[in-house]
């Protein structure tokens, strides 16, 4: 039964943000003197410099990619500037750059309903913003244009007749003869430019911008000429983008349906779908899927911009690769506590600002062992019922955990001795909250929720004495991958060894220490924490912030006003210096003026004849550019990043797909993330 189509869909205005090179522009934020240098942050991970994980757009010309190391980026780039991400337990600290995301969020949603897609994308419905300004103050009447908006790149309009490239962007938004949905593109234009001058104003940050009828090609468009620059798709250039377009370059086409599509039924662009009938497609990957295809194959989509400003789920992360790989039941519970505490303190930021609670806990590792390396068997990710309190949340992932262990070891016979595994190690540890939800107004119902914690699956009261108990291992009792934990299976029971245990006191920033000065009094003030917390969240997330606000108070207060005033002095000297204009001079990707950058060019077709497709050689030299370890990818890093960088890390993360030669390898995808640089 063919699915409706979204009709209606060409009438809307949606545009993709995709903030530039976005941790380099934090950290430069943070330190001017970086500013127009080439610049890249590296993970927290010394090894030969630590791995690259954001460029900027100078240190690219160089030929600094994100699959570097320091090391390697050094040698191609001498005066390259690494900056390591910030560090708090042990681990990547990513709260600042989570906070310079919401700063830009923040202003985006003042035009249209805004969706946070990761930690540096944003979709926004600006259909209304149109409709209203079309009606007000239609472009067409306007005497002057911004010049922002006339450096957009609008496909389809091409440069034949020797005017300059802003003037046919003029002409464009000017047409009085243009249908509605043209027109309600130009207003787009206009309304996306004024956003992005207003984000680089208010946050000193660049961003680039892909305006559409849906959410799938102004996701597409926004990568097409970057940094600091928009990109829009009228109605007409549709069919013309998707013909010449890799199907593995479409959002949800970089894994497994995407190599099915290309070596089942011979599909290398988007356009080759259109030979197909839908029935065709539904027969073969089933009737929601084969619709879908059907319907990008047209450049239709229904989906809707969700309006949401906040986190889907949180997570908190760390891999342990290669020597590092945890081999000891203490190890892991020792970073399982600081990968706990920190997602507590997310939950409890979350409750405590945006009224949420979560309601599954999940423990994600990955693991081997070695005494059957080649087996492909993952580490079952494990989840319950989630309680609030860091205590509870350590405890609870700690014995997700080790049902996890039973079930992994189980399998392969393995045993444990003391504290000391035999033939495991733990190379990637995450635990993360999900189910989140507003919490429903009124006394009754949120005391409700809290008590109904209490009826988790792990009981509150169960004891680390019990970590004194020599291991007893079961065999497993399924095979299972995503499994909510029986608690009625016994328990692996470890010696304890107190001294793993350390409390890290993380470097707060300075934001974090400016929020955080925000006394508990006031907090507590707020009448939904005053009346309608319950006694759970009391000894849960109230606790944790007093606790948090006593680290502060460690510090010299003094000393901290002073650097921040220090800090937000130099930001604000340097406010205005760098514009998008400014940054047009230094980089001008496309000297051809052509509204294809080279890059795009090369991918999906454009005007060269030998560049429709990729050729042996660039899939190899694309498929060499992606150097990273997966093992060194931080699971926390990698659960905000965007989607198709997620995709392409769990293809990869199949042992099965590392192959030479194997499809996987050259993604489209990863070229157009992990792309080389693109030289002037
Ligand atoms: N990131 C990461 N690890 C990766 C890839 C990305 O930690 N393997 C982080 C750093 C990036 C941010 O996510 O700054 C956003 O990723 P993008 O793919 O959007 O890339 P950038 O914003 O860095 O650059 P571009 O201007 O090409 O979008």
């Amino acid at each position: 039964m063919p699915v409706a189509k979204p009709e209606s869909s060409d009438s809307r205005v949606i545009a993709h943000v995709d903030m530039d090179c976005f941790y380099v522009q934090v950290e430069q934020r943070k330190q001017p003197q970086l500013r127009g240098l080439p610049t890249a942050v590296v993970q927290y991970n010394e090894w030969k410099g630590g791995a690259l994980i954001a460029v900027s757009y100078e240190a690219r010309k160089f030929g600094v990619k994100r699959s570097m190391r320091g090391e390697e980026a050094k040698e191609v780039c001498p005066q390259v500037q690494l900056v390591q991400v910030p560090v708090a337990r042990g681990k990547a600290d990513l709260s600042g750059y989570r906070n310079a995301g919401s700063e830009v969020v923040s202003i985006l949603a003042r035009r249209g309903r805004c969706e946070r897609a990761s930690i540096d994308e944003v979709y926004l419905d600006l259909t209304d913003a149109a409709e209203m300004m079309l009606a007000d103050n239609p472009p067409q009447g306007m005497e002057t244009i911004d010049e922002e908006a006339l450096k957009s790149h609008i496909l389809g309009l091409n440069n034949e007749d020797g005017n300059d490239v802003k003037e046919n962007v003029r002409k464009w938004i000017h047409r009085h003869n243009a249908d509605h949905r043209d027109k309600l593109l130009a207003c787009g234009i206009l309304i996306v430019a004024e956003l992005r001058m207003q984000v680089l104003k208010e946050t000193e940050f660049t961003c680039s911008a892909g305006i559409a009828h849906n959410k799938m090609l102004a996701k597409l468009a926004s990568g097409m000429n970057k940094p600091a620059q928009q990109t829009v798709v009228p109605f007409s250039s549709v069919k013309g983008l998707l013909d010449t377009l890799p199907i593995r370059k479409m959002k949800q086409l970089g894994g497994k349906l995407g190599i099915s599509l290309q070596m089942d039924m011979g599909v290398n662009t988007v356009g080759d779908l259109l030979q197909f009938p839908e029935e065709k497609l539904q027969e073969r990957y089933g009737i929601n899927t084969g619709t879908w295809l059907w319907n990008i194959a047209r450049g239709i989509s229904g989906e809707e911009v969700e309006g949401r400003l906040l986190p889907k789920s949180h997570g908190s992360g760390k891999t342990f690769p290669g020597p590092r790989a945890l081999k000891t039941v203490p190890a892991v519970q020792h970073w399982l506590n600081q990968l706990c505490e920190e997602l507590s303190e997310r939950l409890c930021s979350d409750l405590d600002q945006n009224k949420r609670i979560a309601h599954t806990l999940t423990l994600h590792a990955r693991a081997y062992k070695s005494s059957d390396s080649d087996s492909q068997k993952k580490f079952p990710s494990k989840s319950c019922p989630l309680r609030y309190g860091t205590a509870k949340i350590q405890e609870d992932a700690f014995n997700l955990f080790q049902a996890g262990l039973r079930e992994y070891i189980g399998f392969y016979g393995g045993k444990t001795q003391g504290s000391h595994c035999s033939g495991w190690g733990i190379t990637s540890l995450s635990v993360s909250a999900s189910k989140i939800v507003p919490i429903p107004s009124g006394t009754c119902s949120i005391a409700k929720y809290f008590q109904g914690q209490s009826t988790s699956h792990f009981s509150s009261m169960q004891s680390s004495d019990n970590l004194n108990t020599e291991a007893t291992l079961s065999l497993p009792s399924g095979s299972e991958c995503y499994s909510e934990v029986n608690l009625s299976e016994p328990k692996i029971d470890f010696p304890k060894e107190e001294s793993w245990i350390k409390d890290t006191v993380p470097d707060l920033d300075l934001q974090e220490q400016k929020d955080l000065s925000s006394p508990l009094s006031e907090k507590t003030q707020d009448g939904f924490i005053q009346e309608d917390i319950s006694p759970l969240l009391l000894s849960g997330c109230l606790e944790q912030n007093r606790s948090k606000q006593q680290r502060d108070l460690t510090k010299d207060e003094s000393q901290f006003k002073s650097e921040y005033k220090e800090r937000k002095g130099k930001r604000l000297k340097d406010k205005g210096t760098y514009s998008i204009i400014e940054l047009f001079k230094s980089y001008n990707p496309n000297p051809s003026g052509s509204f294809l950058s080279h890059e795009y060019n090369r991918t999906v077709g454009g005007t060269d004849a030998s560049s429709s497709s990729y050729s042996r050689d660039e899939e190899e030299g694309r498929r060499e550019a992606w150097g990273y370890n997966i093992d060194e990818i931080d699971p926390s890093v990698m659960e905000e990043l965007p989607t198709e960088i997620q995709d392409e890390i769990k293809a990869w993360m199949q042992p099965h797909k590392r192959r030479p030669n194997n499809m996987v390898k050259r993604s489209c995808t990863i070229s157009h993330y992990f792309s080389p640089s693109k030289k002037s």
